[in-house]
């Protein structure tokens, strides 16, 4: 079969932009995550979100201990690094000193749900006035893809090889759910970054969460089902699909508690 090539006159202009252009401007330096790797695009929209709310110089991230620790030394905002897990009680202490910023805490699944669970359900619970971002890949993907609470079942891990069994490992925990149904908790959403029309549909969650934090409604979480072809054993350009199949089914993204209508919102 022979192509019809399309005549041109002139050699092709220089790309407008270049792939390391769309380097958000608050990220400084080169991260060491993965090819393929869901947590940097969750990274960019929530600091695209700040930007965007004008927070950058009025609000404080508490960082957990994971592969998003990586961000740390490069972003341009104001984070501290507590002990694993315990985030939510150090955003507490912050907010409550510091009422008139942004606070919000950045976790990975093995440290919301494995190490600090008690720390984020009862911050939900006092409606502490933080915003928690949950990335969740269902691994603790910094110490090499052991399996977490969030693991859904027959998953492959690192420790558990033959896939995830519920009379050995028990249940996966849906925290994210369990959050949405305590007092004082005012926005809980679900969402992931595996196709540009959820990427797009969870930066959306991130603000409305930071809109209840800055309105003084109460607690807020957002989950993020993010990409770990690495410990999920397979290549990197299969990470979208095996999150759909795999994690989309068990934990359906949407919002899980909607923020209080208030007068005029209708
Ligand atoms: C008290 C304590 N236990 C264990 C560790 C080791 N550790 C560091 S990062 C990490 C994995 C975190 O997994 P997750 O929160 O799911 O983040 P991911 O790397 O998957 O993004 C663990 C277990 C630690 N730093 N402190
Ligand atoms: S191990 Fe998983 S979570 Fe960690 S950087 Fe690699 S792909 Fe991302
Ligand atoms: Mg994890």
């Amino acid at each position: 079969m022979t192509r019809e090539l399309i005549p041109t006159d002139r050699p092709p202009e220089p790309a407008g932009r270049k792939v390391a252009d769309f380097r958000p401007s608050l990220v400084l330096g080169e991260h060491s995550l993965c090819p393929g790797c869901g947590e940097p695009v969750a990274l960019r929209i929530l600091l695209e979100t700040l930007q965007e709310l004008d927070l950058v110089r009025k609000s404080i991230g508490v960082v957990g201990h994971g592969c998003y620790g990586s961000f740390v030394r490069i972003m341009d905002v104001e984070v501290l690094q507590c002990l694993h897990g315990r985030a939510p009680s150090c955003a507490t202490g912050i907010k409550r000193m510091r009422p008139d910023v942004g606070v919000f805490t950045l976790q990975g699944d093995g440290d919301m749900v494995n190490e600090g669970l008690q720390e984020v359900i009862h911050t939900a619970a006092r409606g502490e006035n933080v915003t928690c971002i949950l990335l969740n890949n269902g691994v603790f993907g910094d110490t090499g893809g052991q399996q977490t609470a969030t693991t859904v079942l027959g998953q492959r891990t690192k420790t558990s090889i033959e896939g995830r069994d519920a009379r050995q490992h028990g249940h996966p925990i849906a925290v994210a759910d369990v959050v949405a149904s305590l007092d004082g908790v005012a926005y809980v959403a679900r969402g992931a970054v595996g196709t540009a029309g959820s990427v797009m549909r969870t930066k959306k969650m991130i603000r409305t969460a930071f809109e209840a934090q800055l309105a003084g409604e109460g607690f807020s979480l957002v989950e993020i089902l993010t990409m770990c072809p690495t410990g999920w054993f397979v290549g990197a350009p299969q990470g979208p699909d095996y999150m759909a199949e795999a994690m989309e089914r068990v934990y359906p993204l949407g919002d899980l508690r909607s923020r209080p209508l208030r007068r005029g919102d209708d």
